[in-house]
């Protein structure tokens, strides 16, 4: 099933959908933010530069560290007036990014939700229990707000208080679940320990996102609450959630190109890469009213790939996020990232999928520490079984990343649980401001 037929347009339609609806947004911003107008200036480009798509590279980048400086609502295009909703999320540069929304901008990000759900076979005839935080993080309103679109009964539980996520599971009997992946699984021992098992649930898909995902924590998810699972993207700076979503067949992302569109560049160089080559992704909204982006360096780490999709939608397909170029470790000038690590963890049928990493310098040496929990058998084993996985599990990241790690495997539910995003990584080097 398809929300909306403008998801199989054919590549001619969609060019000229983009090509009208940039136009516009160009003319908006140069019109209407100072920002924008300076660094368009200053590159010797003006909105009538701008004649199709086609010439998008022309435009100059935005990134972080512009939202930044015009922290919070220098680079808006609509007045206050217009606006009805802001969402925010934390960054490393220490100010939030702050987005506004009009009431057009809040039913274009409704609709491309409903898009994504759509694309997990929900209809009006299904409930989704939101378990996404509700605030300035856009996960629980987005979803919401896409739901309530189709029609299903939505119920808006938000982050943390697990056991009561599991008696509204167990209850309510929700079909869809939508949360971080990690609280998933967080949810699925809970679920455990309360002497409870999926057959508990009426669940039939769950739709996860908001941090980045391995395809072995799909099928451990998949397999702890028996549902399956679809992974959803998207950005506070672009809308949220339901910038792309995976449809049934789990090849891609589908885009909602005719609202964001992608472009995958070499973050070294700032030339755009061609089709199924991985760099950095960078989105322009073109029918955003209250804050338009262009050329926007999400950091995030991708490819795009435009063939068409056997479900039918014609829209390009960005693959699973591997990681954000700012997430990425480089240890003794080894690039890392920690979802190979992850990858690994979850493959070992003697540790459970909760670890930590922990990166130091000693003298000039970095070095890295990885703490995983083992799983109840295990524990009550000899040393010298213990011993032996953690040389296993030592040999094997090594040979996925390339630089030998340390490996401590530790008590069953010492590490920290995750309401939100998880944060696996703490470096302690203090190589970045
Ligand atoms: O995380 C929006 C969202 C909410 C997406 C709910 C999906 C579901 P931010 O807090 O602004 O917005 O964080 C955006 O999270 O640039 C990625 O690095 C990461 N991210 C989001 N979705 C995925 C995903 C929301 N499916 C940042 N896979 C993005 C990997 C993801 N990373």
């Amino acid at each position: 099933m398809i929300w909306n037929k403008v998801e199989t347009v054919s590549k001619d339609e969609l060019h000229a959908i983009q090509s009208e609806r940039l136009i516009k947004t160009v003319n908006r911003v140069y019109d209407n933010v100072g920002y924008y107008r300076k660094k368009m200036d200053a590159q010797g480009i003006l909105p009538g530069d701008i004649k199709s798509i086609d010439d998008l590279s022309k435009l100059p980048f935005t990134d972080k560290y512009d939202l930044a400086e015009n922290y919070p609502f220098g680079t808006f295009a609509a007045p206050m007036s217009e606006v009805v909703r802001f969402h925010a999320s934390s960054g490393t540069t220490g100010k939030p990014k702050v987005a506004g929304y009009t009431r057009n901008d809040l039913a274009v990000w409704s609709e491309c939700v409903a898009r994504c759900l759509t694309m997990a076979g929900m209809t009006k005839e299904d409930m989704l229990h939101v378990a996404f935080g509700y605030g300035l993080f856009t996960g629980g309103f987005g979803l919401h707000q896409g739901s309530e679109l189709i029609g299903a009964a939505t119920i808006p539980v938000s982050g943390g208080n697990t056991e009561r996520q599991i008696t509204i599971l167990t209850d309510f009997k929700p079909t869809y679940l939508c949360c971080t992946p990690s609280y998933a699984l967080y949810i699925a021992s809970e679920l455990e320990r309360m002497g409870k098992s999926k057959e508990d649930l009426n669940l039939k898909a769950g739709i996860f996102g908001a941090e980045p995902w391995t395809d072995e924590m799909k099928a451990e998810i998949e397999k702890k609450l028996g549902l399956k699972a679809y992974d959803i993207y998207g950005l506070t700076e672009i809308t949220g959630p339901g910038v792309s979503m995976c449809c049934d067949e789990n090849n891609g992302l589908h885009v909602c190109a005719d609202h964001f569109v992608p472009e995958i560049i070499n973050p070294d160089t700032l030339l755009p890469e061609g089709d199924n080559t991985v760099g950095e992704l960078v989105f322009t909204t073109i029918s955003k009213e209250a804050f338009p982006l262009i050329r926007y360096r999400t950091r995030d780490l991708t490819s795009i790939d435009s063939s068409p999709c056997a479900c039918g939608r014609t829209s390009p397909r960005m693959a699973r996020i591997m990681g954000r170029s700012d997430d990425m470790l480089i240890i003794r000038g080894v690039n890392v990232f920690p979802s190979q690590i992850e990858s690994v963890i979850l493959k070992s049928s003697d540790v459970a999928p909760y670890y930590m990493i922990y990166v130091d310098r000693e003298g000039l040496l970095d070095t890295m520490k990885i703490k995983v929990e083992m799983n109840s058998e295990l524990f009550s084993d000899e040393v010298k079984k213990i011993e032996a996985v953690e040389r296993k599990l030592r040999h094997d990241i090594e040979s996925v990343i390339g630089i030998s790690a340390s490996v401590e495997l530790v008590e069953a539910r010492t590490l920290p649980r995750f309401e939100g995003k998880a944060k696996h990584v703490i470096d302690n080097r203090k190589l970045y401001k």
